[in-house]
């Protein structure tokens, strides 16, 4: 089937989920970074529909979606096990990377609105904390699934690596630590493991790029 290429952006939290799981499962790939105010024509081949990065192309085929990819990733290369084997335990991981993909979009709204918007946001990201703080399945574990970190691990990631710089850019505050403790010390076991450690961006530069972007939207006509 030959060789694995990602198109990612290195800000992307998504694309930053793909990354993880490549390297977790030690799976050697070629690393394409995308201009996304101006992409490439391949990247438009490869997902005309959302003409969105991720993008994972594995010989010729690609595979859009960060979760889809990761799923796929999990059935066809086995080593370090993302899922569980039990049915019941993967379809329970598998709702929570559900909500997560729901109600996870809330805290890039916070970074791109004002008023009531940003905060019906802020509302909105404080629930879902809320609801992982108390239901999620980390009780007692490092990670949500036990002592590895597993497909709902990569997914909450991709959210809480990056309200830090949300919460600095927007003035907003989302995450009380006093509030979450559990979420607290999970954020603290999932940003210290290795391959997390090594594969986030660079907060001073990601706050920049935020604050750039935040800038121009709220200066754009719509937000005037
Ligand atoms: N649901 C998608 C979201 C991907 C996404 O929003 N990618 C953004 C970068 S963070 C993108 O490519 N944006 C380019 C654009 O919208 O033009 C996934 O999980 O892969």
């Amino acid at each position: 089937m030959d060789g694995v290429k990602l198109h990612g952006a290195w800000a992307s939290p998504f694309s930053n989920r793909v990354v993880w799981a490549l390297k977790l499962k030690g799976i050697p790939f070629d690393y394409i970074e995308e201009d996304l105010p101006n992409k490439s024509a391949l990247l438009l081949q490869y997902n005309p529909v959302h003409k969105k990065i991720p993008v994972l192309v594995h010989g010729s085929r690609p595979v859009c979606e960060s979760m889809v990819i990761i799923e796929y990733l999990e059935e066809t290369w086995p080593q370090y096990p993302l899922l569980p084997t039990d049915p019941h335990e993967r379809a329970v991981l598998r709702f929570w990377v559900k909500l997560i993909e729901e109600k996870g979009l809330n805290i890039w709204i916070v970074y791109r609105s004002v008023g009531e918007e940003q905060d019906k946001a802020v509302r909105e990201s404080v629930e879902m904390l809320s609801i992982l703080e108390e239901h999620g399945p980390n009780k007692g574990k490092k990670f949500f699934g036990g002592d590895g970190i597993n497909i709902m691990d990569i997914a909450f990631g991709a959210v809480a690596c990056w309200i830090g710089a949300i919460e600095e850019v927007s003035g907003r505050k989302i995450f009380d630590a006093a509030k979450f403790p559990r979420l607290n010390s999970w954020i603290a076991n999932f940003e210290s493991s290795p391959v997390i450690a090594e594969n986030l961006p660079d907060q001073e530069k990601l706050r920049e790029l935020l604050a750039r972007v935040r800038e121009k939207r709220l200066s754009s006509s719509t937000h005037k």
